[in-house]
C-alpha cells in the first residue's frame, strides 16, 4: 500500500500517527543506530527527514543510514530542492500556502520536476501552513514570508480549505520547529472540522500531554523534532 493510502486509512479509522522529524543539519549521523533503535521501540509510525538549511548531499547519505535500522516509512520533508533523494520512500511535495512568495508556492516545485521524473519517490501534495508562534522560525527566515496570525482563525481555515480544493492530499499546519507555543485547541479544532483530508500538526510539542491534546483536538498525525533532539529520554515519556 502507498504511504499516503496508509495515512488516509489510518485517519479514517480515527487512529493517530506520530512522525519523528530528523533534521540532517542537527543530527549526528554516527548516532543513527542508537537513535533509530529508540524510534523503533516507541509509538512512532513514520520518520520525516528534512530541515530548512541542509547542505547538499547530506540528506541522501543520512536516509540510507536510517534505512539500515528501521522498517518505518521514511518521508522527506524538504526545505529545499537539494534535499530530495531517491533513497527515501516518499516526499511531502509542499506548497507554502501561508506565504505569498511564489518561489515556495510553485517555483521550487517546478524546479524539482526533472529530479522527480527520474525517481521512484511517492509524492504527496501537501499544503503547508505556518502560524506565528512567539518567535521567528527558520521557515520564515528562509522563505522570507510571514506566518499567519493565531487570531486570524477564518483566514487559517480558508487557507487550509483552499489547499484541499486545489487537490492537496494533506494539510500540514504548524507553529514552526522549536516553537515556543504549540498550536491551540481553537485552531486545530476549526481546521480539522473544515477538512476532509488528513491533518498534520507540528511545532513546539514537547510533552506527552501536548501530544495527546493535539490528537484530541483533531490532529491525525503529529510531528515532533526538537523534543527528541534536546533529550532522547523523551521517547520514554511517550
Ligand atoms: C517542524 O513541525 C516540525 O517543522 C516539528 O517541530 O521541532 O518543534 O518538534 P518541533
Amino acid at each position: 500500500m502507498s504511504i499516503y493510502s496508509d495515512i488516509l486509512k489510518t485517519s479514517r479509522k480515527g487512529e493517530k500517527s506520530l512522525a519523528v522529524l530528523i533534521d540532517p543539519d542537527k543530527f549526528d549521523i554516527n548516532n543513527t543506530k542508537r537513535f533509530i533503535d529508540k524510534v523503533n521501540k516507541s509509538v512512532a509510525t513514520h520518520i520525516f527527514v528534512g530541515g530548512s538549511t541542509v547542505d547538499n548531499g547530506v540528506t541522501g547519505v543520512l536516509v540510507l543510514e536510517i534505512k539500515k535500522y528501521t522498517k518505518l516509512p521514511i518521508v522527506l520533508f524538504p526545505g529545499a530542492l537539494s534535499q530530495i533523494t531517491n533513497n527515501a520512500d516518499a516526499l511531502l511535495f509542499l506548497s507554502l500556502l501561508s506565504g505569498r512568495n511564489p518561489d515556495y508556492l510553485i517555483g521550487e516545485q517546478v524546479k524539482a520536476v526533472s529530479k522527480l521524473k527520474k525517481s521512484s519517490l511517492e509524492t504527496i501534495a501537501t499544503g503547508y501552513i505556518l502560524i506565528e508562534s512567539g518567535r521567528k522560525t527558520a521557515v520564515e527566515k528562509v522563505t522570507k514570508t510571514t506566518p499567519m496570525l493565531r487570531t486570524d482563525l477564518q483566514h487559517i481555515v480558508d487557507t487550509a480549505l483552499a489547499g484541499q480544493f486545489l487537490g492537496m492530499k494533506l494539510i500540514y499546519l504548524e507553529a514552526g520547529s522549536g516553537a515556543k507555543n504549540p498550536l491551540t485547541a481553537t485552531i486545530i479544532r476549526a481546521v480539522k472540522e473544515a477538512l476532509s483530508i488528513p491533518l498534520i500538526i507540528g511545532g513546539g510539542i514537547r510533552s506527552a500531554k501536548a501530544l495527546n491534546q493535539a490528537y484530541k483536538w483533531g490532529a491525525d498525525m503529529v510531528v515532533i523534532g526538537t523534543a527528541f533532539e534536546d533529550d532522547e529520554l523523551f521517547f520514554n515519556a511517550l
